[in-house]
């Protein structure tokens, strides 16, 4: 494969940078630009050299590693240079190596040959994406387990059982008669143990969601509750505009705090009532719409006015995890003790809602082979489809036909950790990864 090199490092000014190239003349490309006494004829792979680059009009002192294939991020040869942190700099290194015959890779280019190498599999790829992107301590877990493999270990047997029973249905295509008692024996019990497990990892996607993209909380409540008191006593700021006028806030406001490893995302809204104007009703109508699609809906009721909650209010968030909380209970005690309660002025009892909020997320647990890629989500998905349409083939259609459903099955199943993925399932998976890695 052609050599390719990029920076691998974020654009920009810092201490150092990585140009990296993989492939089979990497080595040689690194050692016509690279001057070091002690590499001699060829340096001892997976050691630093401290060396200069001599570039085209310019010298850098750097350093230089080398990873001997098939023992790489690649699989192939790499060489990696560790170059000044600057702007200038880091791309006049790129550019001789370019000169010199290496091509330009492109976005995730350097692990989609490790992947075709196998050195991960697919789903291992998109966990090194997972934790190159993770914003909380539950995404970094939940990356590292997949890039680790969980995922690829969890799928493996289940795979292996399809394609052993798919192998059983075509024999009996050919030997009907020998087939046929194996067939029959096997059939329903493995497709119904592959269908239960895959409503399992199903089901694990729930909470995965919640990893992937943060727990969504809504703060509503009527007017003057102290919902946007208690977004700006969160985040340590006056992010929201607090006053005594009911029907303050009227656009929906969106921060993320880390509480406990995980990212809640918070939606102050406009409060709850019969708006008097044009603006105020848009600001009440997002408020709804905001609590309806959000995970958590914290209901603050303001406990110096006796509130209780509407049951109408009660009645449609049924279904949702919602809290609901006396606010401002350092002016009134809450006039009930079956809700918490909080003072979003002194902070008292915030900090344990958070944790409570946040603990949806279970943090503490292993992330292990839980479902957090919609393109894995979907992909299990449609595999229990076909099995579910194989199974019910099973009684009244030919072989071949419950064959077709299992093959799907297969296909859809062997994407996730890309045994079946075609180059177009590649393509759009690597082309979300950054250029160098
Ligand atoms: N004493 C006290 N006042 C609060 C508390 N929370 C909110 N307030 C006051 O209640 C009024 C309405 O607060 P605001 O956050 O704008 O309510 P929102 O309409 O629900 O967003 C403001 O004057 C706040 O200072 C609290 O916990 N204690
Ligand atoms: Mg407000």
């Amino acid at each position: 494969m052609q050599t390719i090199a990029a920076i691998s490092t974020a654009i920009g000014v810092g201490a150092i940078s990585i140009v990296r190239m993989s492939g089979e003349g990497s080595l040689s490309l690194a050692l016509r630009r690279f001057v070091c006494a002690a590499v001699g004829g060829s340096p001892e792979p997976n050691r630093m050299y401290l060396g200069r680059f001599a570039g085209d009009g310019f010298s850098e002192q750097c350093m230089m590693v080398y990873f001997r294939a098939p023992h790489s991020y690649t699989g192939e040869d790499v060489v990696e240079f560790q170059v000044h942190g600057g702007m200038a700099i880091t791309d006049m290194v790129l550019r001789c190596l370019l000169s010199d015959g290496a091509r330009l890779a492109g976005a995730g280019e350097f692990t989609r040959r490790a992947f075709l190498n196998g050195k991960v599999t697919l789903s291992q790829a998109e966990g090194i994406m997972g934790v190159i992107n993770a914003e909380s301590r539950a995404e970094v877990n939940a990356g590292y387990e997949m890039m680790a493999g969980s995922l690829a270990r969890r799928l493996a047997p289940t795979l292996g059982a399809l394609e052993r029973l798919i192998d059983t249905l075509e024999a009996g295509l050919d030997y009907p008669d020998e087939m046929q008692e194996e067939i029959e024996r096997d059939f329903g019990p493995t497709l119904r143990a592959i269908d239960g497990d895959l409503r399992v990892l199903s089901a694990t996607a729930a909470d995965g969601k919640l990893v992937r993209h943060g727990i969504s909380v809504a703060l509503i409540g009527t007017p003057n509750a102290g919902k946007s008191s208690l977004l700006n006593c969160i985040l340590h700021e006056e992010r929201a505009i607090v006053t005594p006028i009911a029907g303050t806030t009227r656009d929906t406001l969106c921060e993320s705090v880390s509480v406990a490893g995980v990212r809640l995302n918070l939606l102050d809204t406009a409060g709850l009532r019969e708006a008097t104007d044009e603006v105020e009703r848009i600001g009440v109508e997002r408020a709804r719409q905001a609590a309806d699609k959000a995970d958590v809906v914290v209901y603050l009721l303001d406990a110096t006015r006796h509130e209780s909650p509407d049951p109408a209010l009660l009645a449609n968030y049924a279904h949702k995890r919602l809290y609901i909380v006396y606010n401002k209970t350092d002016l009134a005690a809450a006039p009930s003790k079956e809700y918490a309660s909080i003072s979003a002025k002194t902070g008292a009892g915030v900090d344990r809602l958070l944790q409570q909020i946040a603990a949806l997320c279970h943090t503490e647990r292993t992330y292990g082979g839980m479902l957090t890629e919609d393109r894995h989500i979907e992909a299990v998905g449609r595999a229990q489809r076909h099995i579910e349409a194989a199974l019910a083939a099973y009684d009244n259609m030919p072989l071949d036909c419950v064959l077709v459903d299992l093959r799907q099955a297969y296909q859809a199943l062997g994407e996730i950790d890309g045994a079946t993925a075609t180059d177009s399932v590649l393509d759009r998976i690597f082309a979300t990864f950054c250029i160098g890695k």
